[in-house]
């Protein structure tokens, strides 16, 4: 197998959180989707539904319908604010983002049987000089990365519960997707599937109130 080199300014940390970090923040994403249903979202334009199921949590969150992608404050259903982000992963973020302010917010990715997200770019953020830090639970996915460039070469790997990568420098902005989840390889969660929480700021901190 030839190795390629990840794209530059991608930090992968397998298994960062220990079984019980994970435990508690599957709880404290529990809660928040309590609070905060998951949504089936619509792409712009075809209105065609999504198979990843989304929440947010933080002052902000992403949202996809017929009107286009953005972040907004309040649950598109509900009206209300967005929960509060888990102590957690704002102490994940402080630690590996290298940027001095806190994450605005944080979607919630949920694949349950036959899920996928395929290749795209994150750029409806303002500020991509914050990196992304994304957190895995759950079931193991395939998860694939290129370039910035649709047409650059692309290689997969294996993302598992507990992993967390960090999205900064060049890799920011690579094209990205999840192929499959792998069925039954984790007991986190007890009806099986996968969580993925991508902690985000949307506008440059020169701008923050
Ligand atoms: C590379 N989520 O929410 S996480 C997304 O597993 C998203 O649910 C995937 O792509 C998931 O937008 C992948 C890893 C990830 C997240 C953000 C990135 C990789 C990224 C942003 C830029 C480049
Ligand atoms: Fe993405």
């Amino acid at each position: 197998m030839v190795r390629k080199a990840l794209p530059q300014g991608l930090r992968w940390l397998p298994g960062l959180l220990d079984p019980d970090e994970q435990l508690a923040l599957r709880d404290a994403i529990r809660a928040v989707v309590r609070a905060a249903p998951l949504i089936t979202p619509c792409m712009p334009r075809s209105g065609r539904p999504l198979s990843v199921r989304m929440s947010n949590c933080g002052p902000l969150g992403w949202v996809s319908d017929e009107t286009g992608y953005r972040y907004q404050p309040t649950h598109p259903e509900t009206g209300a604010p967005w929960p509060a982000m888990p102590l957690l992963l704002l102490d994940i973020w402080a630690r590996l983002s290298g940027y001095p302010h806190p994450p605005e917010a944080c979607l919630i990715n949920f694949y349950g049987p036959g899920a996928r997200l395929g290749l795209h770019q994150d750029r409806d953020e303002r500020d991509f000089a914050a990196p992304v830090v994304s957190v895995s639970l759950g079931d193991t996915c395939r998860f694939r990365v290129g370039g910035t460039r649709r047409s650059d070469p692309t290689q997969s790997f294996r993302l598992a519960s507990g992993d967390v990568v960090v999205l900064g420098g060049e890799s920011r902005l690579a094209f990205h997707g999840v192929d499959r989840v792998l069925t039954g390889t984790s007991r986190l969660l007890p009806q099986g599937g996968r969580l993925n929480l991508t902690l985000r700021r949307v506008n440059p901190a020169s701008e923050a109130p």
